[in-house]
Order: C-alpha cells, then structure tokens, then sequence
C-alpha cells in the first residue's frame, strides 16, 4: 500500500519513523527568533541523517496546561522552519496543528502531511485539509488538551475510539477529503489512563481492520512513567519498547524523539516480522 506525500511515495505496509520538532520557545534555549529557526532546522537534519522518514514540525504545545498561542503566532513559529527543511533536506515535513490557516500555508510550502491531535473539528480544518489535498493523520482524542486527563472514561476503549475514527473518516470523505488519504491514529495519553493505553496498543492489529495506515507516538509519555517508575528523561528503553511492539504489530509510522536509535529498534522488528 503506498502513499504519495509531496511527490516523495512510502510504502506503507513498511513501518517508518516520524521526528518530533517542537519550535515552542522553550523548545531551544536561545531566545531570539533566528537562533531558534536555525536551531530547529540543524535538529532536522540531524534526525533525517539518523534515519527519519518524517519532520513533524509543531508550533502549539498539547501538553495540559500549555499556553495557547495566536493564529498569527503559530504561523510565526511554524511556516519559516516547514519551508526551509522542505526546500533543504529530503524528508517529509509534517505539520503538527489544529489550525486551518496553518494547514494551508503549511502545505503551501512543501509540507506533505497534516497531523491533527485534534482529528480535524475545528471550524475550517476539514476544508483546509480537503483544499490543500495533503495526506492527513486524523488523532483520537477525548475532550481538549487542557482537561484530557481529567479521569478519562470508556465503556470499552476500543470500540469507542473506533467509532470515533470512524465517525471522523466519514466527515473527511464528505468534505471531499481522499480517503486514500488518511492516516489514523489512536492518540496515546490524549484522554486515557495507562489502563486505555494498554488496551488501545494490545488491539493495534484490530484497528487496522479500519483499512487506513496507523501513526502511534508514545515516546518519552508518561504512560511509560507509570510502567517503569522514570522521569520523562529516563524513557528512552520504555520508548523503544513500545515502538518495537508497535512496529510489530503493524504501525507505519513510529513517532519519536529519538530517531536514531527508534529507526534501529524498527528495523529489528521490521525483519522479524519478514521471516515469519
Ligand atoms: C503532536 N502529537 C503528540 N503526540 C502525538 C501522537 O501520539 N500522535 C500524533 N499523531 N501526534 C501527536
């Protein structure tokens, strides 16, 4: 199965990893604005050098509690660093938003996917996505960043969040979205407990059967603190672990902070799953 991404084709029944690029201003600790971009765009080329497939470029923390920023400002944070990897290295630039006008500008200057932790609800995203003709990853979340930890609450995780998927596909297609298009994503730790999560990523096989590719990133979160008992610095073989399980259970994109050593332990899995 193949996706075409801004000219560049992946096949998706391979698994490939997505490097995480925040351009927050805590994100490099340098202050002014260029220093920062330039930060941003050497840490790109550091990750397409170990490996990554994707530059997932974020500009709008969904951390609880983050701050939220302007239109104007995202577009700020975002544009500059999406046009300069797109026209400098060869790679797939993602745009992590919820925001149409960033989508379509994004997507204007090369990005070749938008990635949605808010499936597309916001006023306009449907649009935007279905006018730019990008692939896009549609994310299962319950609530809003901010309150999504809240006590999360399912009658049954899987069926919930298939639903919902589902329910979000249906929309896209109706806004003229190609559905050949879409990636979906269960959204590990976006209004679950480590009960969920556990649930969500031993049924991946399952959700598969939805008939899109799967994008999973539970790197460095805190689902994996609660496992192992370590600060989110401390996460990398938690990370690893979960990639690997992911990779084996049939996700085509890994989503990651730690590209080079994610891009290996996929390659491990990716060759065993050849010799069954
Ligand atoms: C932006 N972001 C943070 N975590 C994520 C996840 O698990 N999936 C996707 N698609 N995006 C994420």
């Amino acid at each position: 199965m193949e996706m075409e991404f801004a000219g560049r084709v992946l096949d998706m029944s391979l698994c490939h990893v997505m490097g995480v690029l925040n351009v927050t201003p805590d994100s490099f600790s340098d202050g002014g604005r260029f220093n920062h971009q330039g930060a941003a765009i050497l840490r790109a080329r550091q990750m397409v050098a170990d490996g990554a497939a994707f530059i997932d470029v974020g500009g709008e923390s969904t951390r609880p509690g983050a701050a939220r920023v302007s239109v104007q400002e995202e577009l700020d944070r975002v544009c500059p660093v999406v046009e300069a990897i797109a026209r400098e290295l060869d790679v797939i630039v993602s745009v992590d938003t919820s925001t149409p006008e960033v989508m379509s500008q994004a997507a204007e200057l090369g990005a070749g996917l938008v990635n949605d932790v808010r499936a597309l609800c916001r006023d306009g995203a449907l649009e935007a996505v279905a006018s730019a003709n990008v692939p896009v990853c549609i994310m299962h979340i319950q609530g809003e960043p901010d309150t999504m930890q809240n006590q999360p609450e399912y009658q049954n995780v899987l069926r919930e969040v298939g639903a919902f998927l589902t329910q979000r596909v249906r929309a896209a297609a109706q806004a003229g979205i190609n559905t050949r298009n879409i990636i979906l994503d269960p959204g590990f730790g976006f209004g679950k407990n480590l009960e969920h999560n556990l649930r969500l990523l031993a049924s991946l096989e399952q959700l598969q059967a939805l008939g899109h590719p799967l994008l999973v990133g539970m790197s460095r979160k805190s689902m994996l603190g609660h496992i192992t008992g370590r600060d989110v610095d401390e996460r990398l073989p938690a990370s690893l672990a979960a990639a690997t399980i992911s990779a084996m259970m049939g996700a085509s994109i890994i989503r990651a902070h730690d590209v080079r050593e994610t891009v290996d332990a996929v390659r491990v899995a990716m060759a065993v799953k050849e010799a069954v």
